[in-house]
């Protein structure tokens, strides 16, 4: 895990015995005097002004027997996404070299499925290993993983598992029914055992309360050690999906910015060396209010038109963002600076279009 890079003491920065009270204080402090105490955390253990871009890709679509209440991949969803095989190898390997030639340097490979079937496993291995030959950080996403296939990752050489426990412990079951909050923080378990980097974080704004989002944070902050990486979503609802459409009847019960800005804030100062990742819903977001994420400490984004189904800003708004905000791409993600110093491949063209 990083190490903090100031004189910071450690127990703040790994502590995870934060209590619900004290991140309840941190969402109440004037909005102005969190995104201060965030950007203080950020600049002690992260570099200023530089964000990592990231690819998603979507190697198995829909037709997922889960019922997530914001997913289009759902089987339960009525969105008009089909159901697709997973993507032979070599496919995913194009898609990696574009991504990486557009100046990505983690590629996140994502799958509609409750749990990969061992029958999928060596394709799934065949991706990670290639993947990371061309020097990018791997990440994959493919739903609950058993201790012997969280194993089999880690020995390909998978460098992240994004597996999100999305709310709270309390809301939780009114926006999943068919696996358990438990279920999850299981598959954690697994991967963090196995040695992977855990990737975990979850969507603001379906309809929670500040309660749910303190109690999101909380579970997060708490976890055995904290999570690497912690990717925070903004629903992108999405008709015939059961909170999509509930959004569109009650407008009302959107996030707001200053309450999505709060959940960063408050996941970057309980998890310091955490990358916080602004994932899911830029597409609809302001400049200025990613500019507050970025201040408040989230230093990672999806790249690219499309994120596994929903529409993502797309590079070229992406360039022109981090010139106006003088924002630089991260080379290499800092926790793996050594050993990607060393994969790196020279001449990532656009690398330079976002400074
Ligand atoms: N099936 C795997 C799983 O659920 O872990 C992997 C893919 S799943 C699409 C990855 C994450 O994307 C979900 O956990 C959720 O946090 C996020 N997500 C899915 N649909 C979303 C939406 N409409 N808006 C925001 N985030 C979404
Ligand atoms: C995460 O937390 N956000 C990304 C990544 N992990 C895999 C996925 C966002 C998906 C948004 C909805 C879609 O594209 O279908
Ligand atoms: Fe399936 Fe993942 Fe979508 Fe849930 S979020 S329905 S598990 S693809």
């Amino acid at each position: 895990m990083t190490q903090p890079r100031t004189d910071q003491p450690l127990s703040d920065w790994a502590r995870n015995d934060w209590t619900r009270e004290e991140i309840a204080a941190l969402f109440d402090l004037p909005f102005t005097e969190l995104v201060f105490r965030a950007a203080e955390v950020h600049r002690a253990n992260h570099p200023a002004n530089e964000v990592q871009l990231s690819t998603l890709l979507s190697i198995k679509t829909g037709g997922c027997q889960e019922d997530c209440g914001y997913c289009a991949q759902s089987v339960k969803a009525d969105s008009g996404i089909k159901a697709t095989k997973l993507l032979a190898v070599q496919e995913v390997l194009q898609r990696a070299a574009q991504a990486r030639d557009n100046g990505s340097t983690r590629f996140c490979m994502g799958a509609a499925w409750r749990n990969p079937k061992d029958r999928d496993m060596p394709a799934i291995i065949e991706m990670v290993k290639g993947v990371r030959a061309m020097g990018m950080e791997t990440c994959m996403t493919l739903g609950m993983l058993t201790p012997e296939q969280a194993g089999m990752l880690s020995a390909a050489g998978l460098d992240y598992y994004n597996h999100n426990i999305d709310t709270s412990p309390e809301r939780y079951d009114q926006v999943i029914t068919t696996r358990t909050m438990e279920d999850r923080l299981d598959t954690l378990s697994n991967v963090r055992m196995a040695g992977i980097n855990v990737c975990s974080g979850g969507i603001v704004g379906m309809g929670e309360t500040r309660a749910d989002r303190v109690g999101f944070i909380h579970t997060l902050a708490t976890l055995p050690s904290h999570p690497q990486s912690v990717p925070v979503n903004a629903l992108v609802p999405v008709k015939g999906t059961v909170l999509g459409d509930m959004l569109a009847d009650t407008p009302l019960a959107r996030i707001d910015d200053v309450e999505f800005v709060r959940t960063v804030a408050a996941a970057r100062i309980t998890m310091p060396g955490a990358m916080v990742r602004l994932s899911a819903g830029r597409e609809s977001m302001s400049e200025m209010t990613q500019a507050m994420c970025f201040l408040a400490g989230a230093n990672s984004i999806f790249t690219g038109d499309k994120l596994l189904t929903a529409p993502n800003a797309g590079d070229d708004n992406d360039a022109a963002m981090f010139a106006r905000l003088g924002l630089k791409a991260m080379a290499v993600q800092q926790t793996e600076a050594e050993v990607a110093a060393e994969r790196m491949p020279k001449g990532c063209a656009k690398l330079e279009a976002f400074g």
